[in-house]
């Protein structure tokens, strides 16, 4: 597959996260109040927006996109662009917090929101868990419920303009309350399923949870 994960600058990148993680590096061993304190321990803020992936940033055209909503779901989806931009479209202004300790405020976002989808796939009672899958074979996982938020959208634009490819578009995951490698770029396919299923970075060492609030990096 032309999706697949591999080549040496990566394996080294992919190797240095890992030590940091055994290290516990970046670590304040503080925890704060999201209600009360909005950059979240051990952050701090930029004006610009970094650009993090694996070093694969595949070009996904109008034409091969395809969103599927399937597994422990009633009614599966499988949405081309024309029908992922025809379903309710919303506004919302959220923050950023990566693992790497950058933080970016008050960006402007325009998509679906996760309880639209949801709504149209219909949940099982079995379904607990979801595994996102992307173009360039990334894998995370977040809780159903964490997913299931009004702060949570499968985004296209950002400030005004569509989301450029090396920031994920034309859609991307965007779940403001966790750490930003829950948000998965370039979005092929959200599987509802019962179990917990650790993602790419979950099974390297990264937290499970990844609340930054309480600095769940590692563990
Ligand atoms: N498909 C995909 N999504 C991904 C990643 C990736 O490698 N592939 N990296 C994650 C990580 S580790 C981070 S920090 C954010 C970075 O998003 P950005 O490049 O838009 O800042 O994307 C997350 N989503
Ligand atoms: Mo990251």
């Amino acid at each position: 597959m032309a999706d697949e994960i591999t080549g040496a600058p990566r394996e080294k990148l992919i190797a240095r996260k890992q030590e940091w993680a055994r290290d516990g590096r970046l670590l304040t061993g503080t925890t704060a109040d999201p209600d009360r304190v909005r950059l979240p321990p051990g952050q701090r803020l930029v004006a610009d927006w970094p650009v993090l992936d694996l070093g694969v940033q595949p070009e996904v055209t109008a034409q091969m996109f395809r969103l599927d909503v399937d597994g422990a779901v009633d009614h599966p989806l499988s949405l081309s662009l024309d029908a992922f931009m025809a379903l309710p479209q919303a506004d919302s202004v959220s923050d950023m917090h990566c693992v790497t300790q950058w933080s970016r405020y008050d960006n402007a976002w325009q998509g679906v929101s996760a309880r639209t989808l949801l709504e149209r796939a219909a949940p099982r009672a079995a379904a607990r868990h979801i595994v996102f899958h992307a173009h360039d074979g990334y894998t995370t996982n977040v809780r159903l419920d964490q997913f299931d938020q009004p702060d949570v959208f499968l985004v296209h634009r950002w400030n005004g303009t569509p989301i450029p490819r090396q920031h994920g578009g034309p859609v991307r995951v965007l779940i403001p309350r966790l750490y930003l490698w829950k948000s998965p770029k370039w979005v092929r396919r959200i599987e509802l399923t019962a179990d917990d299923r650790p993602g790419f970075w979950e099974t390297r060492g990264y937290h499970n949870n990844a609340d930054p609030w309480m600095e769940e990096r590692y563990g």
